[in-house]
């Protein structure tokens, strides 16, 4: 049963996100229990439930006002808001404060066989990518045509396999585009983790919360640097 005065903060459950998410809530003095590994974690110190999901989910739970709050990447969330105004649905949210954790780029890539002088060298050709929505508004702004190619997951290994002439992926050392026989040509939009929370009416009490979660997580971030 929720309790609707406890704030949800929806997280990663595993991945790239998870435990940086999980480290920046216990250096705020949230004590979670995450034994049981379920989809939701209490807080036994204060009023907040983690939901642990895939980010994928996250700012659509965020838009739709199911949680309150939210931690995921940029590209995750820039990306299903594109997507939720191409389809005419709610894609409002806050951003609270960008965090110190999951930086990357969204970067386009080609083979480094392939000559590349100029953005222009990607007209008409197909782009494997799992970011749609970032790649066009990126590419109508320049005035660049393309055809794409919608992966989930493996975009790297497009161009070997035949599947598309270029990818747009994230990136963040660089060694998979080199493992893979690809060259960073252009930067799409640059990322990194972020504390979002619902736009509409939050009560007092909770609003209270999350203002002490905020000082904390600024003392936190403040004192990482
Ligand atoms: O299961 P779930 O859907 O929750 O997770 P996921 O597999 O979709 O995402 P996950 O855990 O891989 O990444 C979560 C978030 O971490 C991303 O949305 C980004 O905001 C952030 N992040 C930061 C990254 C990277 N760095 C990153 N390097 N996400 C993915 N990568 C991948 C990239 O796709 C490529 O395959 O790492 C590879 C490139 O890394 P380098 O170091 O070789 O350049
Ligand atoms: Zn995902």
């Amino acid at each position: 049963m929720f309790n609707n005065n406890r704030i949800r903060i929806a997280m990663q459950k595993t991945g790239r996100l998870s435990s940086d998410s999980i480290k920046l809530l216990t250096s705020c003095g949230i004590k979670i229990n995450l034994k049981q590994q379920k989809l939701i974690a209490f807080a036994e110190n204060m009023p907040i439930d983690a939901m642990l999901v895939r980010d994928d989910d996250i700012p659509g739970l965020v838009m739709d006002g199911v949680v309150d709050l939210g931690i995921v990447g940029e590209n995750v969330l820039e990306e299903e808001r594109l997507n939720r105004i191409s389809q005419n649905s709610e894609h409002s949210y806050v951003t609270l404060t960008r965090l110190d954790f999951g930086i990357c780029r969204l970067s386009l890539a080609v083979p480094v066989n392939t000559t590349y002088t100029h953005i222009n060298s990607l007209k008409n050709i197909r782009i494997a990518t799992s970011y749609p929505h970032l790649l066009k508004k990126y590419l109508d702004k320049k005035n660049i045509s393309f055809k794409s190619c919608m992966l989930n997951g493996s975009v790297e290994v497009a161009p070997r396999a035949g599947l598309a002439d270029a990818i747009c992926d994230l990136v963040s050392t660089g060694a998979t585009l080199e493992a893979n026989g690809l060259r960073e040509v252009q930067v799409v939009y640059r990322s990194r983790a972020c504390l979002i929370s619902k736009n509409g009416d939050i009560n007092t009490d909770k609003k209270e919360v999350i203002n002490k979660l905020m000082t904390r997580i600024k003392g936190v971030i403040k004192a990482r640097e």
